[in-house]
């Protein structure tokens, strides 16, 4: 889909990089593939390795290059991860709501990038499948369980009220649980559709905005076309691709 949007007045332009980690399958190259291309694939592969991608939003007093790096969820290319957060200005640390385990592994992503990763990062923690929990009743009054760690047990009933319906058990992680765990750690916090795009494009303005003005990097690299995007106050334009995907190491 092409974006034929008439260039603005130029902004400065800054470099971020951002980090996805999380849980196999929970739904990070599609939120990326949902970013950039404004695509969703029932039936994503899993990513080997890692994937790079950039893309390119403007904000009303700046512009911000992401450069992505898309890590695999596999158990087995875990030893990877701090080669790709090292250095990272933000990271997207995503969770499924339909799955208690992905949530918990999430906060542990969250735990190790407060050890390792820049003291300045910004962490956002996505719960996506968002459009699988449509139907959802009122949230309950259950409180989160911690277990003194910060680690946040969720109720495999779901924690919800009452249940009416199959549909209505599919969301495994209360929103409020997720919510109250993501201020205790001082993280933003979004609920995601890759497949519907709800909430994709707020995630990545959400921690664009939040990128403090000195941890802005000018761009890199020669820069070559690139694409201007449209910008209204809080949503951005998905229409076209910045650059193309890769796979490969951080370095
Ligand atoms: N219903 C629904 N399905 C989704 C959503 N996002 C991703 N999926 C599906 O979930 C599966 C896994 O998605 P991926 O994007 O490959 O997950 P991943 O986290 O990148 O997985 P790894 O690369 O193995 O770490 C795919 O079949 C997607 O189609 C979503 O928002 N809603
Ligand atoms: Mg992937």
């Amino acid at each position: 889909m092409a974006d034929t949007g008439a260039a603005s007045a130029p902004k400065p332009s800054s470099s971020v990089k951002l980090v996805l980690l999380g849980e196999a399958a929970v739904g990070k190259s599609s939120l990326v593939m949902r970013f950039v291309n404004n695509d969703f694939q029932e039936n994503k592969e899993p990513t080997i390795g890692a994937a790079f991608l950039t893309q390119k939003i403007s904000l009303s007093t700046r512009t911000i290059k992401f450069e992505i790096w898309d890590t695999a969820g596999q158990e087995r290319f875990a030893s990877l991860a701090p080669m790709y957060y090292r250095n990272a200005q933000a990271a997207l640390v995503v969770y499924d709501i339909t799955k208690p385990s992905s949530f918990t592994k999430a906060q542990h992503w969250v735990s190790e990038l407060q050890r390792q990763a820049s003291p300045n990062i910004v962490i956002a923690v996505v719960g996506n499948k968002a459009d699988l929990a449509s139907n959802d009743p009122p949230p309950s009054t259950s409180a989160p369980i911690s277990d003194g760690d910060g680690i946040v047990a969720v109720p495999t009933d779901g924690g919800e009220g009452e249940l009416e319906d199959e549909e209505e058990t599919i969301r495994k992680v209360p929103v409020r649980t997720a919510k109250a765990y993501a201020d205790e750690e001082k993280a933003l916090f979004f609920e995601t559709s890759a497949k519907t795009g709800h909430n994709v494009a707020e995630v990545f303005t959400a921690i664009a905005n939040q990128i403090p003005e000195t941890a802005l990097k000018g761009p890199r690299g020669a820069g070559g076309a690139q694409t201007q995007r449209t910008e209204e106050r809080g949503r951005v334009d998905l229409g076209v691709r910045e650059s193309g995907a890769k796979e490969g190491c951080a370095c």
